[in-house]
Order: structure tokens, then C-alpha cells, then sequence
């Protein structure tokens, strides 16, 4: 079964957790994109749903599969948010934000009573920090608060070159939101609860792709079938 396979398997177990009426956070990303293509085929059969995109591309996909959206200002919380990641622990900790999109990731995730993060089993990992860490920034000031990372990861017993993202065309990538992003290669992260409140101090720093905490469930697909990790 090839990748792509995988990813769908692990979005349409995924897709068993959804209920007629609930309010979804919709992720990003090509494992994300299976599931917006799945519920929109059970939305066309008569499910009622309502989504919150996690970015712009996933805003046209669901538009496009013909599913109902909102917006944050417009719903208090959400019952479930489904998302792929770059890396899981054996905590549920991740790491996010390979597509760009961290930013609104997060804060859909954390607006959600449950996260149920779906992906190939090629992103579980024993220790966070093969995959480079995406931290959003801020242009201005880029120079401070690089080095303030830097001191961040001294003090949390980390070490790794940081390097601005740019997009295909060779220009920097810009998010979403506006910002850029850095993505520091650290290798491994012993500590990445501390890491990531470490980051989240730093002016400058809009958001990073350590997600602590957020993930109830994990869906992995491999050759064996889905693993489902609690
Ligand atoms: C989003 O998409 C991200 O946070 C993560 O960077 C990426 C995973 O992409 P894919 O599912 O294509 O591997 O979930």
C-alpha cells in the first residue's frame, strides 16, 4: 500500500469520530486533505456538519467538497479537530507546521474539546526534533529574535541552525497570517514541553510548532493497519 493509501486509511477511521452536528476543525496538509474529501462525500449524503478551515488551501478544498463553514468569532468551541502532524511521541506531543499553516492549526486545535491527529506511521518518532522545528516570526527585528531563540535553545540543552523558509519560486515563504518562518534543526528535543514554553516568551515569535498537550488520539497507518494511540 503506497503513502498516499495510508494517509487516506488513517483519515477515514478518522472520519468514524464524526457525528452528525458537530463542529469540526479542519486541518492542513495532504493526510488533512483526505479527510476534507472523505466527510465531503458524507456531507453530500446527507451529513451536517460545520467546519473551520486551518488554512486558505483547506478553505477552497472544503468549499469545494461542499462543506458548511464558520469561523471562530461565529462558534465558541469546537467538538473535534482533525490534522496531521510532522512527527508524534509517545506523549501526543507533535510537531507541526511542514505546511506553513501552525498558526491557525494551533489556535483551531486549542478552540477543540478533542484532536485527532491522522497520519502514516513514518511520523512516529520516540523523541520530537528530526523533522525541523517551524517557528513563525515576525519580519521585523528578525535578527533579535533569532538570537533570542538561540538563547532558548542553550537553555533548554538544544542546538541547531536555524534557516528562514523560502517558498518554490526562491522567495522567503509567507504565511497566512503575514509572518515568516524559521525552521531550526535540532535533531533531537529532550525536553519539548520546556522548549515550547521557552518559545512562547519570545517577542517575535508569533507561534511554533510544538504542539504539547493538544493531541487526544493519534490514527497511524501502516502495513499492519491503523494504530490507534490514546
Ligand atoms: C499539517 O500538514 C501540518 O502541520 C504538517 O506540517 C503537515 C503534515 O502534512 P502531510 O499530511 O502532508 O504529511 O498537518
Amino acid at each position: 500500500m503506497n503513502s498516499e493509501e495510508l494517509k487516506r486509511q488513517a483519515a477515514a477511521r478518522a472520519l468514524e469520530y464524526v457525528q452528525s452536528g458537530m463542529k469540526l476543525g479542519l486541518g492542513t496538509g495532504s493526510t488533512a486533505r483526505h479527510f476534507v474529501e472523505l466527510l465531503g462525500a458524507r456531507v453530500r449524503d446527507g451529513l451536517e456538519v460545520i467546519g473551520v478551515p486551518t488554512s486558505e488551501t483547506t478553505r477552497h478544498d472544503a468549499i469545494r467538497c461542499g462543506i458548511r463553514l464558520t469561523t471562530l468569532d461565529e462558534v465558541d468551541r469546537l467538538d473535534l479537530t482533525v490534522d496531521g502532524a510532522d512527527e508524534i511521541d509517545p506523549a501526543l506531543n507533535l510537531i507541526k507546521g511542514g505546511g506553513g499553516a501552525l498558526l491557525r492549526e494551533k489556535i483551531v486545535a486549542a478552540a477543540s474539546d478533542r484532536m485527532i491527529v491522522i497520519a502514516d506511521d513514518t511520523k512516529w518518532v520516540e523523541t520530537l526534533g528530526r523533522f525541523p522545528l517551524p517557528i513563525e516570526v515576525i519580519p521585523f527585528g528578525l535578527g533579535a529574535t533569532q538570537r533570542a531563540i538561540e538563547k532558548a535553545f542553550v537553555a533548554c540543552g538544544v542546538a541547531g541552525e536555524l534557516v528562514v523558509r523560502k517558498a518554490k519560486d526562491g522567495h522567503v515563504f509567507v504565511t497566512d497570517g503575514g509572518h515568516w518562518i524559521v525552521d531550526a534543526h535540532l535533531g533531537r528535543i529532550g525536553d519539548a514541553p520546556g522548549l515550547a514554553q521557552s518559545l512562547g516568551l519570545i517577542p517575535g515569535v508569533v507561534e511554533h510548532g510544538l504542539f504539547i498537550g493538544l493531541a487526544s488520539v493519534a490514527m497511524l497507518a501502516g502495513s499492519q493497519g491503523i494504530r490507534v494511540v490514546e
